[in-house]
């Protein structure tokens, strides 16, 4: 099957204008897009880990994790298979707010992000410190379910959304950069919707 019926006819640009990124088409809906099953987690055994290049590894539990400050950030969601969501509204702790409790050392310029299930996807460190960059666990005034990553996703809003990584558990600082799971698979290094870096 192919997914050109779902490219940019030029409608949705004309309709939305450089709003959307070259190629995409506006869906209303929120498709699931999961390479593998769903994970069950559980939330008393639940661990958000820091670890690799940082002077001192940060673990945190759930109830710690959720007891940093707050944050909400509003942006659209472009996936790298031509659809784009636009308006979603999430709630969480922002990557800036949870490296106030990080110290990475000076080498440690990229890092790879980890989830449950074995899903991994590197970013530049840079990346992450966008300030719109959030861990979230709430997606339009609901909490996210399971299918969409519950209890908590990363969320980069300037990149392809295979970056936001779901049923996040962890970080590991690194100083070379690493392929993850779909950048091994041909997926571009960093995917930059605005300039279609789709496969590497
Ligand atoms: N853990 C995990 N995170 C993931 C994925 C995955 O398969 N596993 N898929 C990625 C891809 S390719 C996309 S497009 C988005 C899809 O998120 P959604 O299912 O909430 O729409 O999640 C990303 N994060
Ligand atoms: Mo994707």
């Amino acid at each position: 099957m192919t997914l050109d019926f779902l490219r940019g006819t030029g409608r949705d640009r004309e309709r939305y204008g450089d709003r959307v990124p070259p190629n995409q088409r506006v869906t209303d809906g929120w498709p699931v897009f999961t390479y593998s099953h769903t994970p069950r987690i559980d939330l008393d055994d639940w661990k958000f880990v820091v670890t690799g290049l940082v002077e001192k590894d940060v673990s945190f539990t759930w109830e710690q994790f959720n007891a940093l400050p707050q944050t909400s950030v509003t942006c659209d969601i472009h996936c790298v298979t031509a659809w784009s969501k636009l308006d979603n509204e999430w709630q969480g702790v922002s990557f800036r707010e949870l490296m106030e409790h990080v110290q990475p050392k000076p080498e440690a310029k990229h890092v790879m992000v980890h989830s449950h299930g074995g899903y991994t996807t590197n970013l530049p460190l840079a990346d992450l410190m966008d300030e719109k960059v959030l861990f979230a666990h709430t997606h339009n005034g609901e909490a996210l379910t399971p299918e969409h990553g519950s209890p908590l996703r990363l969320v980069v809003p300037h990149l392809y959304f295979w970056k936001s990584a779901k049923w996040v558990r962890g970080l590991v600082f690194m100083t070379e950069d690493q392929p993850g799971f779909w950048e091994q698979y041909g997926y571009h290094n960093r995917g930059d919707p605005w300039k279609e870096e789709r496969y590497g």
